[in-house]
């Protein structure tokens, strides 16, 4: 099952007029004189409505009221006043796919698809970097973010630095929970990974045709599953998940919408070529600075005291000889 937010035009129609009069009740002839629409369509359209996890409520001579709104992540949710000036404005929502990744890949070389997300409520071949499995059951947010960026390929190496800044503060402003930020592209809660982050590049020569920026947040997942699951997986340390921290029931879509928000903010600063007050967000929230860390790369391990990033994101390292900067590998903190 999927949808987009440029069709199904007859649903939203139907859902909109239910969710602007949340506080009475619609006949069915009602909705299909204002709606101009048949009376049948009307009813097969809330019955779709309500399999899409919205709650409407019938009442015999009376008719039907909306009285909750789904938690789902469908397109006309995420456009429905969104802040942004292009990011998430085109949105693809799927049930189910191997990789949000693969999909956005198939369409991100068209132009009309600069700044689109595309969503899977749950992934079945989810990626994280470096060939690793990203594990994406129901109850997290994943998602693909497809850019065609202005700038050349010596600012890319900031898109997963400036990500983890708009996404450590969304979720701040959104749930209310603090995070941290850890090189080069997590997010950590009370010392365990929250959300990844992975880029995926199409370039030529030094010009960038699109980036496709993938997010897994684990939104309201069950840790102790994931954890017993993926003990033994490379860059394994825990699994948290932000309801279990935080008592609202503020629903996925807002920080998602909020991220996307951020995100938008961030990117233009990089246009401006503001490098310098990026590396300064990222580093207020970074963990482990001033710290001894090991950074594990395919050249083997290095161990020294993390000195924070550089404009580049690569990682300063001083070891006991030198400062060494590392643009790829895995921190261990512990
Ligand atoms: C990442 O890789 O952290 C990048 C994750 C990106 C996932 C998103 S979801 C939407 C989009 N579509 C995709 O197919 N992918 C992106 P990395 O730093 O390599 O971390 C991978 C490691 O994290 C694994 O080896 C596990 O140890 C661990 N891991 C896997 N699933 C996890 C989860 N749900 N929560 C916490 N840790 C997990």
């Amino acid at each position: 099952m999927s949808y987009t937010s440029f069709d199904n035009v007859g649903l939203v129609k139907v859902l909109s007029f239910f969710q602007t009069h949340d506080s009475e009740y619609l006949s069915g002839q009602d909705l299909s004189d204002v709606l101009k629409i048949s009376r049948v369509a009307v009813w097969k359209h809330i019955k779709k409505i309500q399999t899409l996890g919205y709650k409407i409520e019938s009442k015999q001579k009376l008719g039907y009221r909306l009285v909750d709104d789904t938690e789902k992540l469908l397109p006309w949710e995420i456009t429905r006043d969104l802040k942004t000036e292009n990011i998430g404005k085109r949105v693809y929502y799927f049930e189910e796919l191997d990789s949000t990744q693969n999909f956005a890949q198939q369409i991100a070389a068209d132009k009309k698809e600069n700044g689109t997300i595309v969503i899977a409520e749950k992934q079945t071949a989810g990626r994280g970097r470096l060939d690793r499995k990203w594990t994406s059951p129901k109850g997290g947010i994943w998602f693909s973010l497809i850019i065609h960026p202005k700038f050349d390929v010596s600012s890319s190496t900031l898109i997963p630095i400036l990500s983890a800044v708009a996404l450590s503060k969304s979720i701040k402003k959104s749930l209310g929970v603090e995070t941290e930020v850890k090189w080069p592209n997590d997010i950590m809660l009370n010392g365990k990974k929250v959300a990844g982050i992975l880029v995926d590049a199409s370039v030529q020569a030094n010009n960038i045709d699109y980036l496709i920026l993938g997010i897994g947040i684990n939104f309201d997942i069950d840790t102790k599953r994931l954890e017993k699951r993926l003990s033994k997986t490379p860059n394994f340390y825990g699994v948290n998940s932000l309801r279990e921290n935080n008592n609202n029931k503020t629903p996925p879509k807002i920080l998602l919408k909020e991220f996307l928000f951020q995100f938008e903010k961030n990117l233009a600063s990089l246009n401006k070529g503001e490098k310098a007050k990026i590396v300064k967000e990222w580093t207020k929230n970074a963990a482990g600075i001033g710290r001894k860390i090991t950074i594990n790369t395919s050249n083997g391990k290095i161990s020294g005291v993390s000195q924070g990033i550089d404009t580049d994101g690569a990682l300063k390292i001083k070891t006991k000889k030198k400062i060494e900067r590392v643009l790829v590998g895995d921190v261990d903190l512990s």
